[in-house]
């Protein structure tokens, strides 16, 4: 009876465990609310594994893009750096090997608040984070004021 039991649960739980090693296919909404002036990434914040895909997707006729700070992605790791979306449907697709943070932005409307975070397996600490050099801080300064 016992064994039964345990093989009861072992068939249970397989399905679970081979389920976790497939690569998910996450969707982020570039959202556009003109009516609010709001522009916003919807989740904000997503949680994904390592070999995870996440792709942006344009919902409306708007000028977006993906982009992190300077220093915002782990160390050994590259950064996010979409080109325009500019018409609704438009989309870009990341797939994630690294684990920790991904903060980014759309550098249009970076003062909006446009922004959102990617954790892959665990949130970064502050030693985790890609330390860039002079040129590199500067070239994304001048990014920002054009
Ligand atoms: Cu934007």
């Amino acid at each position: 009876m016992k064994f039964l039991t345990i093989f009861a649960a072992i068939l249970v739980l397989l399905p679970c465990a081979a389920k976790s090693e497939e690569p998910t296919h996450h969707v982020v909404e570039v959202v556009t609310d003109a009516d609010n002036l709001r522009m916003y990434f919807d989740p904000k914040v997503l949680l994904i594994e390592p070999g995870d895909t996440v792709t942006w997707k344009n919902l409306f006729k708007e000028d977006h893009n993906v982009v992190t700070y300077p220093d915002g992605f782990p160390k050994g790791s590259e950064g996010l750096n979409s080109p325009f979306f500019k018409e609704s449907g438009d989309s870009w697709s990341h797939t994630f090997k690294e684990e920790g943070t991904f903060d980014y932005h759309c550098i249009p409307h970076i003062l909006l608040g446009m922004h959102g975070s990617i954790v892959v397996g665990k949130p970064s600490k502050a030693a985790d984070y890609h330390i860039p050099n002079r040129d590199v801080v500067a070239a994304y300064r001048n990014r920002l004021v054009e």
